[in-house]
């Protein structure tokens, strides 16, 4: 074991100062219970310093399947972790809080998704980045807008053009709840 406060691990996983945002949902029990505990392991996680929290909002389920209105908020960070490293911790949290799922696109407890690393394009078994479906989805593009009205996606622009071609109108912001 080193006495340096660095381990030979974590600084050989380092990459370049990014901006990575994430995508948290909830749509069964305490949903903003969730949402919290979720921002929470976020914040606790070495290499990685939360920037901007949005807003809540309640959202009606994007998809083909019938299923109760989620919570979702977007958290901005800048790390110097890989973006698999930041993959496998947004999966940890999920399993941290038992995460419920019984097929994909179902209704979840929680659900941390990686949405963009810098300008990262990747496109793997593991891991695509940007998100391939970020830059349809209101309940993403709505509360990025709102922490950050210049953000862009790589390969799709601008957060703000792209909102102008999406259905909004199931994406409510929820001013009476607050995660931090
Ligand atoms: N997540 C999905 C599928 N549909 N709809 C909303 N409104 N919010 C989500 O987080 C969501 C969804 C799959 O991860
Ligand atoms: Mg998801
Ligand atoms: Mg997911």
């Amino acid at each position: 074991m080193s006495d340096t406060p660095f381990d030979i691990d974590t600084l050989s996983g380092m990459s370049p100062l990014r901006q990575a945002v994430f995508s948290i949902g909830s749509n069964l029990g305490d949903r903003l219970e969730y949402l919290q505990g979720a921002v929470k392991h976020l914040r606790a996680t070495p290499g990685l310093k939360i920037t901007r929290i949005s807003s809540v909002y309640e959202t009606t389920p994007v998809g083909p399947i019938d299923q109760p209105d989620f919570l979702n908020l977007i958290v901005t960070s800048d790390s110097t972790l890989a973006s698999t490293v930041m993959l496998e911790r947004a999966l940890a949290i999920e399993d941290a809080f038992d995460r419920v799922r019984e097929f994909s696109g179902g209704p979840r407890t929680v659900d941390v998704d990686l949405i963009s690393v810098g300008q990262r394009e990747i496109n793997n078994d593991f891991l695509t980045l940007p998100h391939p479906r970020a830059h349809e989805r209101g309940f993403v593009l709505v509360p990025w807008l709102e922490v950050d009205p210049e953000a862009s996606l790589v390969g799709h622009g601008r957060i703000a053009d792209l909102i102008a071609g999406v259905d909004v109108s199931g994406v409510h912001r929820r001013d009476d709840l607050l995660a931090q």
